[in-house]
């Protein structure tokens, strides 16, 4: 859908007389037609032309003198470096985006050497190959494979005015990922522009020039393996990406300094666990994050609850409720409650006090004394201290958003972000868990002279004499807007993980919330879209990333929320959100909930959800991977399988976790899809058990009810019994379903699921090793490698080897596990095992304190499980 057609139907939602009679505050359209783009742009005849004039050799790399700037390539690690052009005697930047910054790393052992024309520095992984004149940095690789160049028939890099802007080689089979949040349908962005300017645009489509969030990284891979840079600037700016010519792509910002960082793979996850260790990994979120979350704008107090309990009713696994921006006091005050939903929150906690809750808050704070008929203190304390941002005179900048007249904390001020933390007791002492941040690129209910629906861009962030243009800090205001938030969480549940959601991040701020992509459309083609921006998302740092299922503009179609809910089961956040049911009488019904839709629909959402919870051991373990080497949960295929060509512009696929491969139906009416099956590899049909060699499309039945599913041969998936929220029961057994080939370990990881205790050691680490031995045996052990959470109450295995005829015997050492006749059997009773025809299974119940290895021994021709080139492909 283009920009046009999206005007239209948000006409059609907006131009109906009394749609919105019965609004509080209407919501406004107005922004939906935003008129004004302004783009930077480099005027070609003006770009740089340094040279190096002297150097001198540092501890970490090397100072350059160009005369009219100063230059430094610093090296990080040996495959880790920053290139950097300054005004003469200016500091290197370093961006609130930077977790870890040059201080925090210990230089790499490094050769220099200079002539006249080039200083080489060579660390065990990298050569960085200057050239003195013109300038120019080359990145070899210790074959002396050329990783990525300047391009230099342009000029060098350097400045444009002020504009900092870079030209780098493109090789013919370079593809090109991440860029932060973008809303394009495709995965690998060669070819395209790519911009960076937070804004808040409801229902954004893929010809939108930027949405909500700016991270100006991507990762770069070609026939000598995968590169990542870093273009740590927060100005707007832009990512021509060979779009101009296929020689070579460029990349500027429309002020600040320029600063890049290069990290070289060559495998593309390296890149991300550099780039992640500079601008910080996840946090290990609590268990009940993971669950599902059930939203809706402009739910009555009433539906709120009704809503949960009718989850609980149906037996529909759910964690979280969320309360929009209605359960405010007066017109949208921030950390005020409108009595009802003050009286919903309580009803909830007292009723269902399992269920977590999450506030929905903007950082819009009302221009009003009052709230309820008491004092407003965050207006009137924030009023005192002078905490609000300035307009171009210095007066604090008022304007419109959800209050009628408000004014935006200052957040790039430490004393504001702190005390902005120390409002949250209003939200954390009535009960609520959890915080959903909206609104912080930030959206302004106004049109301005160079960027709309934002403050101007010449309001004054800071004080004294540290105060920037707004245009300069604009992409980071949502950052530290989460970091004042995050610090709320620090301030009042210290020994809690927290839950932050954000819409508005720059790079880094993965290390304070998970994101959503904004206002998404209930279309085909926004399901179809969500999958390239999630995994866009997921390779700029932000694993922890979900869409609204389902669509938050308009309302589905029965098979369309069908299809959503299944694919968005995978999703590592997992939310049902969507948009007031006063904006679309015409458009579908109030609610868009598992049960709105038909029985069928009904069944499908709760398999699909369920199956989720049956994966929580596994999911859980891929987001601990994540919080420690910032490894998307879900991955791009290329991921995983970069040498695999057929990968590359893969961008209606994804693995979920290490070991699973999901194919959703993205099209009205498919009932079959094309699935590509990555090579070297083999696949087993999650449904069928039927294994496919990789390296090959095929084609499956994927009707209503079925999603694509594949599981990686050898591999375990940990999965439990399903629950009605992350921590209903204890893990007392865990299933591990077993994919078996030749040999596959797998460690699994546990801890109590919500407190920080995990990082002081509470956490155990369990290996499980399943392998085919010659005479047709097959053994299973476990190692227990970390033991330091004592709360475990894992106390069996449930070892379910698939795609496998019925064992002779079982035994563990001398001790001979006993046959049994059902799996219910097995499950119940330690030191069990059968042979399910239904399943194609052997399951075995093996007690965790099992130190032997458990043997299963087939019939002696080394048969077993139907891997061993036998059985194949049924
Ligand atoms: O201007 O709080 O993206 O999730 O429900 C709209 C109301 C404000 C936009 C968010 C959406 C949320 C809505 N918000």
């Amino acid at each position: 859908m283009g920009r046009r057609t999206l005007l239209k139907s948000t006409a059609a939602l907006f131009g109906v007389g009394g749609v919105l009679a019965s609004a509080s505050r209407p919501a406004r359209a107005d922004h939906y037609d935003s008129k004004i783009h302004y783009e930077p742009q480099l005027d070609n005849e003006n770009l740089a032309q340094l040279s190096v004039q002297s150097h001198k050799i540092l501890g970490d790399g090397v100072k350059l003198d160009f005369g009219d700037h100063d230059g430094y390539v610093r090296l990080f690690a040996d495959d880790f470096a920053r290139v950097s052009v300054t005004e003469p005697g200016q500091a290197e930047y370093e961006s609130p985006g930077v977790a870890n910054g040059l201080d925090e790393w210990d230089a790499p052992t490094f050769g220099a050497e200079s002539t006249s024309e080039r200083i080489v520095l060579e660390t065990e992984s990298i050569t960085v190959d200057i050239s003195k004149d013109p300038f120019g940095v080359k990145f070899l690789d210790a074959d002396g494979n050329v990783v990525n160049e300047d391009y230099l028939d342009k000029g060098t890099s350097g400045y444009e005015g002020d504009k900092p802007y870079v030209y780098k080689k493109t090789d013919e089979n370079e593809a090109f990922y991440g860029f932060g949040e973008q809303p394009d349908m495709g995965f690998n962005q060669r070819g395209e522009k790519l911009e960076n300017w937070n804004t808040d645009q409801y229902g954004y489509g893929p010809d939108s020039d930027y949405v909500y969030s700016s991270v100006p990284f991507f990762v770069g891979l070609k026939d000598t393996g995968a590169y990542g840079i870093f273009f740590d600037d927060p100005y707007h700016s832009v990512f021509h990406m060979a779009d101009e010519s296929d020689d070579y792509y460029y990349f500027l910002a429309d002020g600040g300094q320029l600063t890049y960082y290069f990290a070289y793979g060559p495998e593309v996850s390296t890149v991300l666990d550099r780039y992640t260790d500079l601008t910080g990994k996840i946090d290990l979120p609590p268990k009940w994050g993971i669950g599902l979350h059930q939203s809706k704008w402009e739910y009555t107090a009433q539906e709120i609850v009704d809503t949960a309990e009718t989850y609980r009713e149906k037996e529909i696994p759910l964690d979280a409720m969320h309360f929009d921006i209605d359960y405010m006091g007066g017109e949208y005050n921030a950390f005020t409650w409108d009595p009802d939903y003050y009286d919903a929150l309580q009803t909830l906690n007292a009723d269902l006090p399992e269920l977590h809750s999450v506030a929905v808050n903007d950082p819009g704070v009302g221009k009003t004394t009052e709230v309820n008929g008491e004092p407003y203190e965050t207006y009137l304390e924030g009023t005192e201290n002078d905490y609000w941002v300035k307009d171009a005179d210095g007066d604090t900048f008022t304007a419109e958003v959800w209050p009628p007249e408000a004014v935006w904390p200052d957040f790039s001020r430490e004393e504001v972000r702190s005390w902005y933390a120390s409002q949250h007791d209003a939200l954390f002492d009535a009960g609520i868990d959890g915080v959903k941040n909206d609104m912080g690129e930030p959206a302004v209910f106004q049109k301005n002279e160079k960027y709309d629906w934002t403050m101007p861009h010449d309001n004054i962030h800071g004080v004294g004499e540290d105060t920037i243009r707004h245009e300069a800090y604009h992409n980071l205001y949502g950052l530290d807007y989460a970091r004042a938030a995050y610090e709320a969480f620090e301030q009042y549940k210290p020994e809690k993980r927290p839950f932050l959601l954000n819409r508005n991040l720059f790079a880094g701020g993965q290390r304070y919330a998970a994101i959503w992509t904004g206002d998404n459309v209930s279309s085909w083609e926004h399901l179809r879209l969500s999958i390239p921006m999630m995994l866009n998302l997921s390779v700029s740092g932000m694993p922890f990333v979900g869409c609204d299922i389902g669509g938050f503009v308009n309302r589905p179609s029965p098979e369309l929320f069908a299809r959503w809910m299944q694919a968005g089961a995978f999703n590592p956040y997992c939310r049902n959100h969507t948009d007031s049911h006063r904006k679309d009488e015409l458009n579908g019904p109030r609610n868009q909930h598992p049960w709105t839709f038909g029985e069928e629909v009904e069944a499908i959402s709760k398999q699909y959800i369920e199956l989720r919870y049956r994966l929580l051991p596994y999911l859980y373990n891929a987001f601990k991977t994540a919080s420690e080497t910032g490894k998307p949960v879900q991955q791009p295929l290329m991921f995983q399988f970069q040498d695999d060509e057929q990968t590359v512009d893969i961008d209606d696929q994804f693995m979920f976790g290490d070991d699973m491969l999901v194919a959703p139906v993205l099209e009205k009416g498919a009932t079959t899809r094309e699935v590509y099956l990555p090579e070297d590899e083999q696949w087993a049909d999650f449904w069928t058990d039927a294994v496919h060699e990789g390296g090959q499309t095929i084609t499956v039945d994927a009707p209503l009810d079925r999603v694509p599913l594949f599981v990686k041969m050898d591999s375990i998936i940990p999965m439990r019994e399903i629950q009605q929220y992350t921590g209903e029961k204890p893990l007392t057994m865990l299933t591990l379903d077993t994919y078996l080939d030749e040999e596959v370990s797998y460690s699994f990881y546990e801890d109590d699921g919500e407190t920080r205790a995990h990082e002081n050691g509470a956490y155990n680490v369990t290996e499980f090793t399943v392998s085919t031995n010659p005479g047709g045996v097959v053994t299973f052990e476990r190692e227990h490698e970390e033991q330091n959470y004592d709360d475990s109450e894992l106390s069996s295995y449930l070892l379910k080897l698939n795609r496998s005829e019925a064992p002779q015997k079982v035994q563990a050492a001398a001790a001979k596990y006993t046959a049994v006749d059902d799996a219910e059997t097995v499950t119940e009773t330690s030191e069990t095992y059968t042979h399910s025809e239904e399943q194609n299974a052997v399951l075995v119940h093996i007690p965790a304190d099992e130190d032997n290895a458990v043997r299963l021994f087939f019939n002696g021709q080394g048969r077993g499980p139907q891997g061993q080139g036998k059985g194949r492909g049924h």
